[in-house]
């Protein structure tokens, strides 16, 4: 947190502790940037070992899980453990906090349930979740308690495949979840982005929609985004050293 701070230009803190402090409905969106400080991965760097040689959007697609049903599944396998043995980082535990006293939705682009071990509730999860299977083409009374074992689990009856219930590339979103997202991007007056390089669409599109309805743009991230040139104020620090800075009360 320390050499943060030094990073950190103290004016865009206190500007940026002054907009928080004032908003009166924030819209918080974040992507895998925010899990990186509990050791998650970012989303483009899950792809160690045998999945180097894969681009992700190959791989967390219908279509390959079709064709590399087992390795596919594998992938996921070896992310959940991951996730599970990770823990929730200051920066998810601020955004629970900041919960606590203002009026704030929470929206993530991560499927790695680390807001919700944090105390977040009611998270607004875009792509889905580790933790949450489903069937592949199923037959309607696919059980998983019937399930023929395997990597993946098959359906006892049809032998359709369970699958991770992430949303993979060219699925189209959760549409109460996106309803949501949408509703809190356009009624909001503080947009804060955190952890997203702001790539995967129509999540990316959402600080946009809020600055267009005349929220203001806050932008976290170590690193240059797409969505840095949306943003009125761009803080380049760690998820989890900036954001209890901006949340923290005067005096605490
Ligand atoms: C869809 C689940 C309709 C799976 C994921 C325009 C409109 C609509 C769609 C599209 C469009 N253009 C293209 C599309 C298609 C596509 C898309 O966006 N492709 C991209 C690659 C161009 N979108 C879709 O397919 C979506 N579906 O629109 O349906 C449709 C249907 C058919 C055809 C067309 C449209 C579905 C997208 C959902 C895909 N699923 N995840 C899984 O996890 O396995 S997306 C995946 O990427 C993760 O959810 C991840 O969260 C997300 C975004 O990535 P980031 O979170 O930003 O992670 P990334 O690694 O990129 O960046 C991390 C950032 O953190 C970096 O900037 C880094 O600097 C920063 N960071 C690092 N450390 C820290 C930090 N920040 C803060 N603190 C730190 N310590």
């Amino acid at each position: 947190m320390s050499e943060t701070k030094e990073l950190l230009d103290p004016q865009q803190v206190q500007t940026a502790r002054a907009w928080v402090a004032a908003a009166r409905d924030i819209f918080v969106l974040t992507g895998a940037g925010i899990s990186a400080e509990s050791g998650v991965p970012t989303f483009r760097d899950a792809l160690t070992g045998l999945w180097a040689r894969y681009d992700p959007e190959e791989l967390a697609s219908a279509a390959a899980y079709r064709r590399h049903p087992g390795m596919v599944w594998k992938w996921y396998q070896h992310r959940r453990e991951m996730v599970a043995a990770a823990q929730p980082n200051p920066g998810h535990a601020a955004l629970a906090e900041l919960a606590g006293r203002k009026t704030l939705t929470l929206v993530t682009q991560n499927v790695d349930g680390l807001h919700q071990r944090a105390g977040s509730q009611d998270v607004v999860e875009l792509h889905g979740s580790l933790f949450a299977d489903k069937w592949l083409d199923g037959c309607g009374r696919c059980d998983i308690a019937t399930a023929v074992p395997g990597e993946p689990p098959r359906c006892g009856t049809c032998g359709a495949m369970l699958r991770p219930g992430v949303v993979w590339f060219g699925e189209d979103l959760p549409r109460v979840a996106r309803f949501r997202a949408e509703q809190a991007a356009q009624h909001c007056d503080l947009c804060l982005v955190v952890g997203t390089s702001g790539l995967v669409y129509p999540a990316a599109a959402l600080p946009g929609i809020a600055k267009d309805e005349g929220a203001r743009v806050i932008v976290i991230n170590p690193q240059p985004s797409a969505l840095d040139e949306t943003a009125d104020l761009v803080l380049r620090a760690p998820a989890g050293a900036c954001l209890p800075l901006l949340v923290r009360q005067d005096g605490a």
